[in-house]
């Protein structure tokens, strides 16, 4: 019997286009079912939009139009980025169809006939943009305690749900399931709030204030609070009412995840609400943490929020994907900026999973007839290595995934990746190929690696689909069948021999930085007429010969306090990393520098500079002033000797 997986996002606001916080949240819980999917379970994977409520009733008044029309316009945008996002949603719910209305009807007819719900006249303080109502303790200095802006006086009749009384069945829900709130920062973080008494909930609005929502069953006068309606998606969508066995499957949920803004009305209103229906409590509600964009809040009024879509047209969709979940650990806040998704994609894509797969690749082709080698078992410890390596990939990325730490996920199969590069280092097959005694040493060197990335291929489908699927179109492996489950998939030798591998399109290519004037043309434009110094005197060939020079790619680069003109660098000549001190902070900023390929004099001795030990020195064009770096058109792989 295959497992089931119910999986969700919060349903977004169409009151605007969706941002990188909208995309955040969906690629994630896109992982989880892709991940799912590929592990053969059965798979609910819901997304949706919140079109009741003040926001969007505003918008559309801004605009002039009725809400429905705007909902069913905004609507068609995120739907459209989801599409270019690969996001792979089962199921889309709209709190504007009958499927959702029907359900939240019923739900609030039970609610009332149970007596969960009652009548009251409340005078309290309203958050208008949160639509919220706040108690006199609780607001702080006039203001709404969550969002900071003015709250005001309101006295009104409403309904009310009797939230209060759960509070301690709901504390003890969460004391004794570890997992049900995480991370443990907002576990805690909910355990706080349940401290104190828990009051009721307003679940109405009256229409003369709006009447933008679903009708209250039991009084027309009256709309659901948007709140109320919103959460109830989680059910409705998977067939609470209309789709009955698909509910049974699916229900209760595996993961509601969302933004660390929503989650009280999730951990608090809706587990509550669930509790008052005798429904199953999710397993687990992961709240996950904020973006911001070059260091500040993502605002309109700031005018800085980034859409999606056009980051995605400069980048690529798996660059996107991947940057948003390795670059944060998954609960923590995160920076957004472009200079930290260019290295990313440089660093981690170009240079390690580009590199691995394009040299691969070429070596197939030129030592194996461009085909898959024959499955062979090597005796070295090397060999043992990086099949150990590849081999427990899959559990070891399970178990995270298993816990949502994306990140410590994508930072294992980049381990087995940068083990496979080391491996090819040390293997060499450019010098075996040059000895026939060594043909059988080759063929193992390239099968391990080969299979190693066919293994990271399938590792990284769930994260990014289409690199996996180009990745195994370029090593010549057919589309897994649909009852090959991933576990089966990373069994170390299923790669069949003898498949004609095509080296296709780069897979990620480096992105050059954005420079207001190209440094060398500049620099080339005002040495224009200056005479070059004059030759130095003859040296020997075997003068030369003492240097060892090596191709270094630049892993990272820091400005050093104090001195104008140095960076520090690590640069990576295959079989370790040098620390290396270079006088060209004037010609380059540190960030165009990660993933750049120079040479490297290996074999010099180490000089201490500002107090830093400088392990070798870069070839650079220039006198005293550098004009540039010595680098290279091919991708050539790390340590390589240049002569
Ligand atoms: O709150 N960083 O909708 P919403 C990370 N309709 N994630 C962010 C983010 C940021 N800067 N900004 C937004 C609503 N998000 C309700 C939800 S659910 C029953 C109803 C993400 O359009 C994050 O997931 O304001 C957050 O919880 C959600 O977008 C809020 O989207």
């Amino acid at each position: 019997m295959p497992k089931k997986f119910y999986v969700t996002t919060p349903i977004y606001y169409v009151n605007d286009v969706p941002h990188i916080g909208h995309a955040y949240t969906t690629i994630a819980a896109d992982v989880l079912a892709r991940y799912h999917r590929l592990l053969g379970d059965e798979v609910l994977f819901m997304t949706g939009s919140d079109e009741h409520g003040q926001k969007v009733e505003q918008a559309a008044k801004k605009r002039g139009i009725p809400p429905q029309e705007h909902a069913d316009e905004l609507v068609l945008g995120f739907q459209a980025l989801w599409k270019q996002l690969n996001i792979s949603n089962d199921d889309f719910i709209r709190t504007t169809e009958e499927r959702h209305k029907e359900a939240v009807t019923a739900i609030l007819n039970q609610l009332w006939e149970k007596g969960e719900i009652y009548a009251d006249t409340y005078s309290g303080w309203y958050c208008t943009p949160d639509e919220r109502f706040w108690t006199e303790k609780e607001i702080v200095d006039g203001k709404c305690p969550d969002c900071h802006r003015p709250v005001e006086a309101l006295s009104e009749r409403n309904y009310f749900f009797k939230m209060g009384q759960y509070r301690d069945r709901l504390r003890k829900h969460i004391l004794d399931h570890k997992d049900f709130i995480q991370p443990d920062s907002r576990r805690n973080e909910v355990l706080g709030f349940l401290e104190k008494d828990l009051n009721d909930l307003c679940i109405s609005r009256p229409k003369h204030r709006l009447e933008w929502g679903i009708p209250l069953p039991f009084d027309q006068e009256y709309v659901t609070y948007v709140w109320l309606d919103a959460l109830v998606n989680y059910i409705s969508g998977a067939g609470y009412i209309q789709d009955t066995a698909r509910f049974k499957i699916f229900w209760p949920s595996d993961v509601h995840l969302v933004g660390k803004d929503i989650l009280t009305t999730h951990a608090v209103y809706w587990m509550t609400t669930l509790m008052a229906l005798n429904l199953p409590l999710p397993k687990t509600l992961f709240a996950h943490g904020w973006w911001t964009l070059d260091g500040q809040k993502m605002s309109k009024s700031l005018g800085n929020v980034i859409k999606p879509s056009e980051v995605v047209e400069t980048y690529g969709v798996d660059a996107f994907r991947y940057f948003l979940l390795r670059q944060v650990p998954f609960g923590n806040d995160g920076d957004f900026s472009k200079e930290a998704l260019s290295n990313r994609v440089n660093s981690d894509l170009a240079n390690d999973i580009g590199n691995l797969l394009s040299r691969t690749l070429t070596m197939l082709e030129r030592y194996s007839e461009g085909c898959t080698p024959e499955k062979i078992q090597g005796d070295r410890q090397e060999d043992q290595d990086l099949q150990n390596m590849a081999e427990a990939l899959f559990e070891k990325v399970d178990q995270h995934l298993n816990h949502l730490q994306f990140e410590k996920a994508l930072v294992e199969i980049w381990q087995v990746i940068s083990q496979a590069n080391r491996y090819i280092e040390k293997g060499a097959p450019w010098l075996l190929a040059k000895d026939p005694a060594k043909k059988g040493r080759l063929q193992t060197v390239l099968f391990y690696t080969s299979e190693a990335i066919r293994i990271i291929s399938r590792l990284i489908a769930p994260f990014m689909p289409e690199a996996s699927k180009a990745m195994g179109k370029q090593l010549g492996l057919s589309e897994e069948s649909a009852d090959t489950t991933l576990k089966e998939a990373c069994r170390w030798g299923n790669l069949p021999p003898g498949l004609p591998v095509s080296k296709g399109k780069v897979l990620f290519p480096r992105i050059q930085p954005e420079k207001k004037e190209p440094n060398q043309a500049q620099a080339f434009k005002s040495k224009k007429s200056a005479v070059p110094p004059p030759i130095k005197d003859l040296i020997t060939i075997d003068d030369f010969a003492k240097l060892d020079l090596r191709v270094g790619v630049i892993r990272s680069a820091e400005k050093i306090e104090g001195a104008k003109k140095l960076l520090l660098l690590q640069v990576d000549i295959g079989s370790e990393k040098r620390q290396v001190v270079a006088g060209i902070a004037t010609q380059y900023a540190p960030d165009e520098l990660i993933g750049k390929e120079a040479i490297l004099i290996a074999n010099l001795q180490p000089a201490t500079i500002m107090g830093i030990e400088s392990q070798g020195m870069l070839l650079a064009a220039g006198g005293k002033k550098v004009l540039g770096l010595a680098t290279f058109s091919e991708v050539i792989p790390p340590g390589s000797t240049v002569r």
